[in-house]
């Protein structure tokens, strides 16, 4: 008896964490990588998560070292579609360090954000 409520909360436990794992979504991976520094600037932002994203509710702001917001279209997911990946074009990047602040809705109705930092250290030849 004693090992069976045993099993039992272990198994709850496994579930509990695996549901929590797998409900959001997580960034597993971007380009530029958080804390990259490049050498030029980048021609486009891609983060890549761990579940689909819902594409009304995702939010992509770059903002430079001045604080200003550079404004910024985003790629995929196009409207009504459902992707793990999120893609912006960027604009030419002058030197200088770099946030980007996203807010994405998983497909369960949990939303995640976060924060990524890159910095250029050479300004695109005139
Ligand atoms: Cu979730």
């Amino acid at each position: 008896m004693r090992l069976l409520l045993f099993s039992l909360a272990l198994f709850l436990l496994t579930v509990g964490m695996a549901s929590a794992a797998l409900g959001h979504a997580q960034l597993i991976e971007s380009t530029p990588s958080n804390g990259a520094v490049l050498d030029e600037s980048p021609p486009q932002l891609t983060l890549r998560f761990n579940s689909l994203i819902e594409t009304p509710l995702t939010r992509l702001v770059l903002i430079g070292g001045d604080g200003r917001e550079i404004p910024l279209t985003l790629d995929t997911p196009q409207a009504g579609e459902r992707s793990e990946m999120i893609t912006a074009p960027l604009p030419l990047l002058e030197a200088g360090r770099y946030r980007v602040r996203y807010r994405v809705m998983a497909t369960d109705g949990h939303a995640t954000s976060g924060v990524l930092r890159f910095t250029i250290s050479v300004s695109p030849a005139q």
